[in-house]
C-alpha cells in the first residue's frame, strides 16, 4: 500500500503504538533480554551454558565432540584431538579460500550428521578419550613369545658364512644404506626426502605438512641391517622432532603405507611406546576421510588448522588406494584397543565384496558419494597394484582366518588370468592393463611388485592350481628381469611395451626414467625365498651393481632419467621408499629365510614388516568368515 506523505501526521506502528509508546516497550524489552541472560550467567552450573550452544549444535555431530573432547582432555604438544570437528576458518584465511570453506563444512555436517550404524560407529570412535587409546595396554611380551623365529634369525652359522660370498654383499647393501642415511641426515635432517645434487632436501605435497618421511621410512631397514646408532638418531627425531599439529592436505595412502606402516613396524621390533603413540594418534587424524555416504575414503584429507580434516580427491576415489588400508588399520585397533580403524577398513571390504565386478575384475575408479565405479579402467599396476595385494597379505596376516580375503583374492586373480595375463610372440609372459575390454599391452614398474605377490599366495591356492602359480610367478618375474636387462644401465623403465616387434622396452622417453623402485627386487626376494633358486641372488646383484654405477653420486643415491643412456641424467631425488624398500629387500635377499620369516611376518606395500596375528583375542583373529 502506498501511504502519502502529510505534514504533521505520524503514522502508527502495525500495533497502533505511538513514537513514545513505542520506545517505552523497546526499552522494556531490552532489560528484560538483559536480565534474562543475566541470571543464566549466574547459575551455579557453567555447564547449562555451554550445553544451551552445544544442543544447537547437535546437528552438528563434529562440533559437538570437539566440545566434548576438548572438555575432556589437555592436548600434548598442541596437537589434534582424535576425529575432532569442523573449526572456524582460520586467521589469516583468505577470502576466497574462507567461504569455500565454510561452503565445504556446511555440506560436511550435512553429510555426517548421524543417521545409521556406521555414523554412530564414527560418533563412539571419536567421543573416546584420545588418551584412552594411548593408555591402551598392549601385551608386547606376550606378542614377541608367538613369534616362531627370532626377529633377526638366528647367528648359528656365523663362523662359517663370515667367510662367504653372501655376507660380503650382503655388507655391501648395508653400506649403501649407510650412505643413504648419512647424506640424509647431513644434508636434509627432517625433511621428507634427499635431493643429492642440490644437496638440500625435498618435502613434496603429499604428506600434508608432515615431515621426516626418510626417517619414518628408514626406522625398520636401520633395525634389521643392525645400524644401531643411525637407529637411534631416528628414534630420538621421532621422539623429539615428530610433531602431528599440521595443516595441509596429505594423501590417506602415502600416509598410512609410510607413516603409519613405519611407525607400526619400528613398534613390534622394539616395543619402544613412542612408536606406537605416534601411529595411533596420526591414524585418528586420518579418520575425517572416512565421512563419506559409502563410508569409501576419499583420497585426500585435510589436517588445516588442527581441528578437523575434510576430504577432497574429485569425484573418485583409487582402488590401490582405498584397498591398502587394510593391513595398518586391523594393527592401529590391535594396538589401541580402539574398534574404529577396524570397521573402517571392514566396510571398505563390505562395499568391494558386494559390489558387481566387470568379468570378475576390479576398475581402478570408484564413487565414494555413489559407491559405483567410474571408469572401467583395470590395472595390477599403478592405481590397482596393493589392492590385490594386501587381499591375499590380510588372509596370511591373520594367520589363515581371514577367508573373506582369500576368496576374494583367488577369485580376482582368476579374472587376472583370464583377462590380463599374456605371453608375447618372444615368450615374455606379462599382465597387461584393461580399458574397457581392450588391451593395452604394456607393464608398468610398479605391477612388477605381482611376481612376489603371486609367489606368496600360490601355496593356499586349490591344490591343481598351486604349480601354475608358482609358475606364473617366476615368469612375471623373468618378464621384469629383462625389462632391466634390455636397457644400457641394467636398470628397467617406468613402464614397458609388448607391440610392434618390441618387446619389454620403454617407446617413449617419457616412461624411460628409474626412480629407485623397489618392485622388481621385492619380487626377486619372495622368488628366492620360495625357490632358492640362485639365479634371484645374481639377478638381484646385478642390480646392485647397476645402482652402484648409475644412481650413487657424492652425496646420496639418486633416480635417472633415461635407463637407455649409458651416461644419464640425475633426477635429483632419494625417494624414501629406497631406503624402505628397495635396499630392505636387497638385503633380505642376501640374507637366511629366518630373517623377518615370512611365517611371522608380512610386508605392507611400503615394506614394513607386520607380524602375522596369533593371538585369540586379538581382532584380526576375530574376524573370522
Ligand atoms: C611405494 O611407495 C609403494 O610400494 C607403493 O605401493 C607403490 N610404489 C612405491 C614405490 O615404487
Amino acid at each position: 500500500m502506498l501511504v502519502r506523505k502529510v505534514p504533521g501526521f505520524v503514522p502508527a506502528s502495525p500495533w497502533g503504538l505511538r513514537l513514545p509508546q513505542k520506545f517505552l516497550f523497546l526499552l522494556f524489552l531490552s532489560g528484560l533480554v538483559t536480565l534474562c541472560f543475566g541470571a543464566l550467567f549466574l547459575l551455579p552450573h557453567s555447564s547449562r551454558l555451554k550445553r544451551l550452544f552445544s544442543a544447537s549444535r547437535t546437528q552438528q555431530p563434529g562440533l559437538e565432540m570437539m566440545a566434548e573432547i576438548a572438555s575432556h582432555h589437555a592436548m600434548p604438544e598442541q596437537e589434534l584431538p582424535p576425529n575432532p570437528a569442523p573449526a572456524a576458518p582460520a586467521p589469516g584465511e583468505d577470502d576466497p579460500g574462507r567461504l569455500v570453506g565454510v561452503l565445504r563444512r556446511k555440506e560436511w555436517l550435512r553429510r555426517t550428521r548421524p543417521t545409521g550404524p556406521r555414523e554412530e560407529g564414527n560418533r563412539v570412535a571419536a567421543l573416546r578419550p584420545q588418551d584412552e587409546s594411548v593408555r591402551f595396554s598392549f601385551d608386547y611380551k606376550g606378542f614377541r613369545s608367538r613369534l616362531r623365529h627370532p626377529v633377526l634369525g638366528t647367528r648359528s652359522d656365523e663362523s662359517e658364512e663370515s667367510q662367504s660370498l653372501v655376507r660380503a654383499q650382503r655388507e655391501k647393501i648395508k653400506e649403501m644404506m649407510r650412505f643413504s642415511w648419512q647424506n640424509y641426515r647431513r644434508y636434509a635432517m627432517g625433511k621428507n626426502e634427499l635431493r643429492p645434487l642440490t644437496k638440500d632436501g625435498f618435502e613434496g605435497s603429499m604428506f600434508g605438512g608432515l615431515s621426516g618421511a626418510t626417517i619414518i621410512d628408514s626406522l625398520d631397514t636401520l633395525y634389521l641391517m643392525e645400524l644401531r646408532e643411525e637407529f637411534q638418531e631416528a628414534k630420538a627425531w621421532v621422539q623429539d622432532s615428530f610433531h602431528l599439529n599440521v595443516s595441509g592436505e596429505a594423501s590417506l595412502f602415502e600416509v598410512n603405507i609410510r607413516y603409519i606402516g613405519g611407525l607400526l613396524s619400528a613398534f613390534y621390533l622394539t616395543g619402544e611406546e613412542v612408536f606406537r603413540v605416534k601411529a595411533i594418534k596420526l591414524g585418528e587424524k586420518l579418520l575425517p576421510a572416512f565421512n563419506t555416504p559409502t563410508g569409501i575414503p576419499k583420497g585426500v584429507v585435510n589436517f588445516k588448522s588442527g581441528s578437523w580434516g575434510w576430504a577432497t580427491a574429485g569425484s573418485s576415489s583409487i582402488l590401490a588406494e582405498f584397498g591398502s588400508l587394510h593391513l595398518e588399520f586391523l594393527h592401529l585397533t590391535e594396538l589401541s584397543g580402539n574398534p574404529v580403524f577396524a570397521e573402517k577398513v571392514r566396510n571398505i571390504r563390505k562395499v568391494l565384496r558386494e559390489i558387481d565386478k566387470p568379468f570378475g575384475l576390479y576398475p581402478n575408479f570408484l564413487s565414494p558419494v555413489s559407491g559405483n565405479w567410474v571408469q572401467h579402467h583395470v590395472s595390477v599396476g599403478g592405481l590397482g597394484d596393493s589392492f590385490y595385494e594386501y587381499l591375499i597379505k590380510s588372509w596370511l596376516m591373520s594367520a589363515k582366518t581371514d577367508t573373506e580375503a582369500k576368496t576374494m583374492y583367488y577369485e580376482a586373480l582368476e579374472a587376472i588370468e583370464t583377462y590380463l595375463v599374456n605371453v608375447s610372440p618372444g615368450g615374455l609372459t606379462y599382465i597387461a592393463e584393461w580399458r574397457g575390454g581392450i588391451l593395452d599391452h604394456k607393464m608398468g614398474h610398479l605391477a612388477c611388485f605381482s611376481g612376489g605377490m603371486i609367489a606368496l599366495g600360490a601355496e593356499d591356492a586349490k591344490e591343481d592350481k598351486r604349480a601354475y602359480y608358482r609358475e606364473l610367478a617366476a615368469q612375471i618375474t623373468r618378464t621384469c628381469h629383462e625389462s632391466y636387462a634390455r636397457s644400457d644401465t641394467k636398470l628397467g623403465p617406468e613402464a614397458f611395451w609388448f607391440n610392434s616387434g618390441r618387446e619389454a622396452v620403454a617407446t617413449q622417453l617419457s616412461e624411460s626414467y628409474y626412480i629407485l623402485r623397489p618392485e622388481v627386487v621385492e619380487s626377486y626376494m619372495y622368488l628366492w625365498r620360495q625357490t632358492h633358486d640362485p639365479i634371484y641372488r645374481e639377478w638381484g646383484w646385478e642390480v646392485v651393481m647397476a645402482l652402484e654405477k648409475h644412481c650413487r653420486t657424492e652425496a646420496g643415491f639418486s633416480g635417472i632419467q633415461d635407463v637407455y643412456s649409458s651416461n644419464p641424467n640425475h633426477d635429483n631425488r632419494q625417494q624414501s621408499f629406497f631406503l624402505a624398500e628397495t635396499l630392505k629387500y636387497l638385503y633380505l635377499l642376501f640374507s637366511e629365510d629366518n630373517v623377518l620369516s615370512l611365517e611371522d611376518w608380512v610386508f605392507n606395500t611400503e615394506a614394513h614388516p607386520l607380524p602375522v596375528n596369533r593371538s585369540d583375542s586379538s581382532s584380526m583373529a576375530g574376524h573370522r568368515h
